[in-house]
C-alpha cells in the first residue's frame, strides 16, 4: 500500500488519540511505539488475509518450519523496510520534531532463542514471505525469553528477560486451538478391527496459537509464525482446582531453555518439545482437512512439508505417525512413507554434547503412546537393515538403545532430507559424525549453507552505507543482492574508498557513544574496533583474543608499539556453563586492568558489552573493523555474524571453520586473515592425542610470558588460574595454545595493512560486494528447490 507522510502522520496521531488519549508532545517512546506499531499492523492486515486466502485456494506446498527457538529480534523497523514504509516514515516523523529511531528503542527484543540458530530460523522467516513462498513458522511463546544479562562485580547475573508486556505484534487465535495429551495410561484395544488405542489418567493441555505475520519484502507475501502457549482446557477446569496445578500448566510455556551448551535430558524439555511438536502438526493436519478438504492422506506430502531444526522437534516423525494411524487410520507403511516424504532435517552442530538422548523410562511416563510408535520404528528400522549391513552398524544407527532414545537417529530415519548448514560441517556430517547414515542414505545427505538477511544487516543497521551502495551501483541491488558484486568495479576508486572510510568512522563515534553511555568506558573511534560477539563457549575461542589483548598490553608495558584498538566483546554464558562464565569474570577484569593503566596512553581499550541480542549486534556490526570468527577449525557448524560482518565491510581473522572457508573463498585469501589448524590437523591431534600444551608453553617464551600475565589479573576469584590450568591440560579439546602463534601472526598482518588505509578499504570493499553470496535468499531458494519443492504463491498485490 502506498503511504504518504501526510496520510502517515494523520494514520498515527488517530492512532495516538485511541490508544492513549495523548498527542505527540506528551507520549512516551513506548506510546509512540505502540502507537507507530498500530500503524503498521493495519499497514499489513489486508495483505496478511490475502496470503492466507490464496493459500487455500491455490493450495500451493507450504512448508512449516518447526523449531524451538526463534529469534527476529525487534520487528518495527523491519516491517517498515518490508512494507517500503521506511524512509517515508522516518522523514514524516522527522517532520514532526520525532526520531525513528528513538522511538524503535522503546520495542523489547523478542528473544526467543539462544543464538544463531534462533536466530536463522527467523531469518528463513522473512525470507520465505520475500520471496513469495507461502512459510509458517511452528514454535513455543516463551513468556520469558533468553534472559537478561548483567555484569556484578565483573560476573554474569542473569534477569527475567519480560518482552511479552510491550509486545505489539501477536494475534491470539484461540478458535484454532487443539488438544495436547500428557502422561496417564495407554493400552490398544480392537475397534473395528482397527487397532486404536484407550488412554487412561492422562493430562490435556489446550494448545493456543499466537499469530505473528511475517511480512515479506516489498513484493513479498506475508506468513505467519505460530507460537502456541499452554493453558487448561476450558472444559477441565475442574482437573485444575490449586494454584499449583495452574501453575503447572503455565510453566510449560514459561521459559526458554538458556543452554546451548549440554543436552540436559529435563522433564519439562521434552513436554516443551512434544507440546509445540503436536500442537503443530494437529494445525496442519486440520487446514488439510478442512481447508483443503482433502481426504487422501498419501497426497500430504504435495501440500505440507515440515522441516525439523536440529533434533529438538524431531518427535514430529512419531507424532505424525500417531495422527496418521490412530486418528485418521492410515495403514502403518502407507503412513511411514508419508511422513518420511514430508520431514526433512537440518543438523547444526558436530558438538557430541549437543545430542539429545532422552530416558526411556521418563518419555514412557510422560508420552507412553509415542515410545510405543517409536519402538516400532526403530524395530521395523532394525528388521530392514538385517542381512543387509553388519551388526554393528545397525547398533550404531538404531533409535532405541542402553535405555535411551537418540533424537538424531530418529530424525534421520524419518526425513527424505539431511542437512549440514556450511560445506566442512555438512562434509563432516557425512565423513565423521553421520558417516554410518550417510553409507545407509547417501542421497538424503546435503548442504545448504547458511545465510543472513542482508536488508536488516544493511538496510536496516546501516543507512549510510546503503546510501553509499544507492550512489555507486544504482537502487537495484535492494532488491537484488547479485548487484552488490557491482561494487568491486570501485575497487580503484578514490572517492568511494574514503567515503567507506568516513562512512566506518561515523558508525565507529555513534558507537564510541553507546560504550560511553552504557560503561563510562571513552574509546577513540579512530582506533581498530576488534569485534567478537557470538555466545561464550570454549569452542569459539574467546580465551584466545584474552590471550592477544594480555599480549599486546605487556608489549605496550615494555614499550613495543602497536596502533590504537578497542576490543569489543559481547557474549551471553549458559546460566550453568561455569567455564563460560569464568571467562566473562576474567575478560572483564582484565578489561579493568587495561583501561584505568596510564602507562599504555589509551592504545588498548577493552568493552565487553552487557546483553549481546539481535539490537545490540545493529549497533556493533556497522561499526566494526576486525571480525574475529576464529573457532577451532571443525566445530562452527557455519556461523553467521562473519557474513554480517563482512557485509558492514569488517575484515575477518578467520580459522578455516564453518562458513568462513566459504568468505575465503568468496573474497579471495588476499581479503581475509586467515590461520590455524587445518581440518586434518585438528583430527590428528585427537587421533593419536599429541597434543601437549605444556611443550607448547614450555617452548614459546611469548606465549609462557603471556600465560603467565593471565594469573596477575586482579580482583578475581581464582578464575584466571582456572583458565591456565585449562589451557594447559592435555584433554583441551580446543586447541588453543595450539593456534596461538599463527593467531598472533594473522593479527600482525591486520595491524600492517591498517597502516595502508587504501588497501585496507579495498579489502573491507571486496567483502561487502561478495557478501551477496550470503543472503539468505539464496540460501532459501535451495532449500525451496531441492528439499521443500515449494513453488511462489501467486497472490493480487494491495494497491
Ligand atoms: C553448541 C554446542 C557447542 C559446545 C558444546 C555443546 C553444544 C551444544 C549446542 C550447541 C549449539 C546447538 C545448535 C546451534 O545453535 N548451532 C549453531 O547453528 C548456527 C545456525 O546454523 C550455526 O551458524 C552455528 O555455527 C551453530 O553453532
Amino acid at each position: 500500500m502506498q503511504l504518504t507522510k501526510e496520510k502517515f502522520k494523520e494514520r498515527f496521531e488517530r492512532k495516538l488519540d485511541d490508544y492513549f488519549e495523548n498527542d505527540i508532545k506528551h507520549a512516551s517512546n513506548s506510546e509512540l511505539c505502540a502507537a507507530l506499531s498500530a500503524v503498521v499492523r493495519d499497514g499489513y492486515a489486508p495483505q496478511w488475509r490475502r496470503t492466507r486466502i490464496s493459500e487455500t485456494h491455490e493450495g500451493n506446498k507450504q512448508i512449516y518450519y518447526f523449531s524451538i527457538e526463534f529469534l527476529p529480534g525487534t520487528l518495527l523497523k523491519s516491517n517498515l523496510l518490508n512494507l517500503g514504509w521506511l524512509k517515508t516514515v522516518r522523514e514524516a516523523l522527522k517532520e514532526m520534531g520525532l526520531d525513528l529511531d528513538t522511538i524503535a528503542a522503546a520495542e523489547p527484543d523478542m528473544a526467543l532463542g539462544n543464538g544463531g540458530l534462533g536466530r536463522l530460523a527467523a531469518a528463513f522467516m522473512d525470507s520465505l514471505a520475500s520471496l513469495g513462498y507461502t512459510g509458517n513458522g511452528n514454535g513455543i511463546r516463551y513468556k520469558y525469553g533468553l534472559f537478561k544479562q548483567k555484569f556484578v562485580d565483573g560476573y554474569q547475573k542473569e534477569l527475567p528477560n519480560d518482552w511479552l508486556k510491550d509486545d505489539h505484534w501477536e494475534v491470539r487465535r484461540e478458535s484454532k486451538a487443539v488438544p495436547v495429551r500428557f502422561g496417564g495410561k495407554v493400552e490398544m484395544v480392537d475397534d473395528d478391527g482397527w487397532l486404536t488405542p484407550r488412554y487412561e489418567g492422562e493430562r490435556v493441555v489446550q494448545a493456543v496459537p499466537y499469530d505473528i505475520a511475517v511480512v515479506g519484502y516489498k513484493d513479498g507475501i506475508t506468513n505467519t509464525l505460530r507460537l502456541w502457549d499452554a493453558e487448561i482446557p476450558p472444559q477441565d477446569e475442574l482437573k485444575y482446582p490449586t494454584i499449583a496445578d495452574r501453575r503447572k500448566v503455565e510453566d510449560l510455556t514459561s521459559i526458554l531453555y538458556p543452554d546451548d551448551s549440554n543436552y540436559e535430558g529435563l522433564l519439562l524439555r521434552l513436554k516443551q518439545e512434544y507440546f509445540f511438536v503436536s500442537a503443530g502438526l494437529q494445525s496442519i493436519l486440520n487446514y488439510f482437512i478442512k481447508d483443503l478438504k482433502q481426504t487422501d492422506f498419501r497426497k500430504l506430502p504435495e501440500y505440507v512439508a515440515v522441516h525439523i531444526n536440529d533434533t529438538h522437534p524431531a518427535m514430529a516423525v512419531a507424532e505424525l505417525m500417531r495422527l496418521l494411524v490412530d486418528e485418521h487410520r492410515v495403514d502403518w507403511d502407507t503412513a511411514w512413507k508419508i511422513t518420511v516424504q514430508t520431514m526433512s532435517y537440518t543438523n547444526h552442530t558436530i558438538m557430541a554434547e549437543a545430542l539429545e538422548k532422552w530416558d526411556l523410562s521418563m518419555m514412557q511416563d510422560l508420552l507412553p503412546r509415542i515410545v510405543q510408535i517409536i519402538t516400532e520404528i526403530d524395530r521395523r528400522f532394525v528388521e530392514s537393515l538385517k542381512g543387509k549391513t553388519s551388526d554393528d552398524v545397525i547398533e550404531r544407527t538404531r533409535i532405541i538403545k542402553n535405555g535411551r532414545v537418540h533424537m538424531a537417529h530418529l530424525a534421520i530415519i524419518g526425513s527424505h532430507s539431511i542437512n549440514g548448514v556450511a560445506a566442512l560441517h555438512t562434509q563432516l556430517l557425512e565423513t565423521d559424525v553421520l558417516k554410518d547414515f550417510y553409507e545407509l542414505y547417501p542421497k538424503r545427505f546435503n548442504n545448504k549453507t547458511n545465510g543472513i538477511v542482508l536488508r536488516r544487516w544493511l538496510q536496516i543497521a546501516n543507512p549510510e552505507l546503503s546510501d553509499l551502495l544507492d550512489q555507486t551501483i544504482g537502487t537495484k541491488w535492494r532488491d537484488d543482492s547479485n548487484e552488490m558484486l557491482k561494487f568491486e568495479n570501485f575497487y580503484h576508486d578514490t572517492k568511494t574508498l574514503n567515503r567507506l572510510e568516513e562512512i566506518k568512522l561515523d558508525n565507529k563515534k555513534k558507537l564510541a557513544k553507546f560504550i560511553k553511555k552504557e560503561t563510562g568506558i571513552e574509546v577513540d573511534p579512530t582506533a581498530i574496533f576488534d569485534v567478537q560477539i557470538k555466545r561464550l563457549h570454549a569452542y569459539k575461542r574467546q580465551t584466545l583474543k584474552l590471550l592477544h589483548i594480555l599480549k599486546l598490553y605487556q608489549d605496550l608495558k615494555n614499550g613495543i608499539d602497536h596502533p590504537k584498538r578497542v576490543v569489543i566483546f559481547a557474549a551471553k554464558a549458559a546460566p550453568s556453563y561455569v567455564f563460560a562464565k569464568q571467562i566473562i569474570k576474567v575478560i572483564n577484569e582484565t578489561a579493568n586492568m587495561i583501561n584505568n593503566d596510564p602507562d599504555i596512553h589509551g592504545k588498548l581499550k577493552v568493552v565487553f558489552l552487557e546483553n549481546y541480542n539481535v539490537s545490540l549486534a545493529e549497533r556493533i556490526i556497522p561499526a566494526a573493523d576486525v571480525s574475529e570468527q576464529i573457532s577451532t577449525t571443525t566445530k562452527e557448524a557455519s556461523g553467521t555474524s562473519n557474513m554480517k560482518l563482512m557485509a558492514n565491510g569488517a575484515l575477518t581473522v578467520a580459522t578455516m571453520d564453518g562458513a568462513n572457508i566459504e568468505i575465503k573463498d568468496e573474497v579471495g585469501e588476499d581479503n581475509i586473515f586467515s590461520f590455524g589448524l587445518n581440518k586434518d590437523q585438528v583430527y590428528k591431534y585427537y587421533a593419536d592425542k599429541s597434543y601437549h600444551p605444556r611443550n607448547i608453553y614450555e617452548n614459546d617464551p611469548v606465549l609462557r610470558d603471556t600465560i603467565d600475565s593471565l594469573k596477575e589479573v586482579p580482583n578475581c576469584n581464582g578464575e584466571p588460574q582456572a583458565l591456565v590450568n585449562n589451557f594447559l591440560s592435555d584433554n583441551e579439546e580446543f586447541l588453543v595454545l595450539a593456534d596461538f602463534e599463527a593467531y598472533l601472526a594473522a593479527q600482525k598482518a591486520v595491524e600492517a595493512t591498517w597502516a595502508q588505509k587504501r588497501i585496507w578499504y579495498q579489502m573491507s570493499l571486496v567483502n561487502i560486494a561478495h557478501s551477496e553470496r550470503f543472503d539468505v535468499d539464496k540460501t532459501i531458494q535451495r532449500y525451496a528447490q531441492d528439499i521443500w519443492h515449494l513453488k511462489k504463491l501467486h497472490i493480487e498485490k494491495t494497491k
